[in-house]
């Protein structure tokens, strides 16, 4: 790596990201069907309609992944608890296995001295919840509040932070719009209900964990750096809905209470009556905001519906999922959250990372391409701070292969390695390089 620890703020964070559908194994403790099950069951939506039954065992394996990630220096593990693992209806009685697990897990990251940095919703739905339209009920809002309660009044009181939901947006869009993800619809009805109801779920959930007593709470969204695909007029209208709706809706609700004018133009309609009523709650007060990001896109625009634009493709180098590698974009969007949302509050790069085609040697595995492109993202760390930014940490997706949502296990965003036949794990290159950077004097 570029960077040690030292050349970063004593205070400044280090982590490594997770997410419990991706890795734990869903038929393992009693957890209950989810909305990705289901999908996957359904024809072309997933690579091999793959599931997360098994996933990484991490369910049996969580010490072994614990030890790593404590052997690499971190200082926070980042992993979310699964709905129906704890609740295999959504609602009703938990799943003491479920509660037992999450117990062990937490006391299992004290025991190795990292902060354990939870995330309560990374979209494994329960499908009977599904059944009662999921994101779409305004119901949902006070079901996640209960979800809420329950694990945090097991674990809370262990927690280093919590956010309540995994990056809004593909919550709301991929699931509802593009049917990309479960619970893969396609209608702007559900999408913009989808989209606002997340947010109701999020400052609900805050509400409850402040009830509790529970501080260090966050927002994690995913952002997009749009630029229009030309200089043409269109393009930049283009590339601002694009913003607005990947971006600015869920920053905006959280942190200003309102929509932007441009998103609500194609979902005003579609909305929930009175939904302004809701923005007290949805702009609950937060402690810090997270910033997952990935990429740019390239936006033009077209003579189709709403939202009437295209991703035009870009000629960067691409990563596996064929994203390409655009450090620059997270500087920019650290600066805009700052100056256009979040001000003094603490910002972290919650998620940071690429897909490779890690191709295992003997027992090595480089990975060269993954270190340096956390290196030219940490390039731009740098910058932020130095400019003033209050960036306190940086998370890397991911701590393992996993389950890549439709991609199955095809695509691998693991600093470790792991075989989907034995379920071993092998560190990569960039493990060994981020142990050396992040050793503690
Ligand atoms: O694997 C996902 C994760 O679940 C959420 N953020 C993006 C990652 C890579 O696609």
């Amino acid at each position: 790596m570029k960077y040690t620890r030292k050349d970063f703020p004593d205070d400044f964070l280090f982590g490594v990201a997770t997410s419990s559908y991706q890795i734990e194994g869903h038929s393992f403790g009693g957890a209950g069907e989810t909305q990705w099950d289901t999908f996957a069951a359904t024809r072309a939506n997933v690579v091999r309609a793959e599931t997360g039954a098994i996933a990484c065992d991490h369910y049996h394996r969580y010490e072994e992944d614990l030890d790593l990630v404590a052997a690499a220096g971190f200082d926070c593990y980042r992993f979310s608890t699964s709905w129906a693992r704890i609740l295999p209806h959504g609602r009703g009685s938990p799943n003491q296995q479920g509660l037992d697990f999450y117990d062990r897990l937490t006391d299992a990251m004290l025991e190795r001295d990292l902060k354990p940095c939870l995330t309560l919703y990374h979209w494994e739905m329960p499908s009977a919840l599904v059944d009662l339209g999921g994101w779409r009920n305004r119901d949902i809002a006070k079901w996640f509040g209960d979800y809420t309660e329950i694990i945090m009044s097991c674990i809370g009181d262990r927690m280093f932070s919590t956010a309540p939901v995994n990056e809004p947006w593909c919550v709301a869009w991929l699931g509802h719009f593009t049917g990309h993800h479960a619970p893969g619809i396609r209608d702007i009805r559900a999408t913009a209900r989808a989209m606002h109801h997340v947010l109701v779920g999020h400052g609900t959930a805050i509400n409850i964990m402040r009830g509790l007593g529970l501080g260090n709470l966050g927002a994690i969204c995913n952002l997009e750096y749009a630029m229009p695909a030309d200089n043409s007029k269109a393009a930049e209208r283009a590339s601002r809905l694009y913003d607005g709706i990947y971006n600015r809706f869920f920053l905006s609700g959280m942190f200003k209470g309102e929509y932007p004018a441009n998103v609500l133009e194609g979902i005003e309609s579609h909305l929930p009556a009175n939904w302004q009523d809701d923005f007290p709650v949805i702009q609950a007060p937060v402690d810090w905001c997270g910033i997952n990001y990935y990429t740019r896109k390239l936006i033009g625009p077209t003579s189709d519906t709403w939202p009437a634009y295209m991703e035009v493709e870009g000629h960067l180098p691409k990563t596996d999922l064929g994203w390409e590698v655009f450090p620059a974009g997270l500087e920019h969007l650290l600066k805009i959250v700052q100056h256009d949302y979040t001000g003094d509050l603490p910002l972290y790069v919650t998620e940071n990372g690429m897909a490779n085609d890690d191709i295992k040697v003997g027992i090595n595995i480089d990975d060269a391409a993954r270190t340096d492109y956390l290196n030219t993202h940490l390039d731009v760390v740098q910058n932020t701070l130095v400019e003033g930014v209050p960036v306190k940490g940086y998370f890397i997706w991911s701590l393992l292969d996993n389950y890549e949502w439709s991609s199955g296990y095809e695509k691998r965003f693991g600093i470790v390695h792991v075989d989907f036949e034995t379920l071993k794990r092998t560190p990569k290159s960039s493990y060994h390089a981020i142990a050396k950077a992040l050793l503690k004097a």
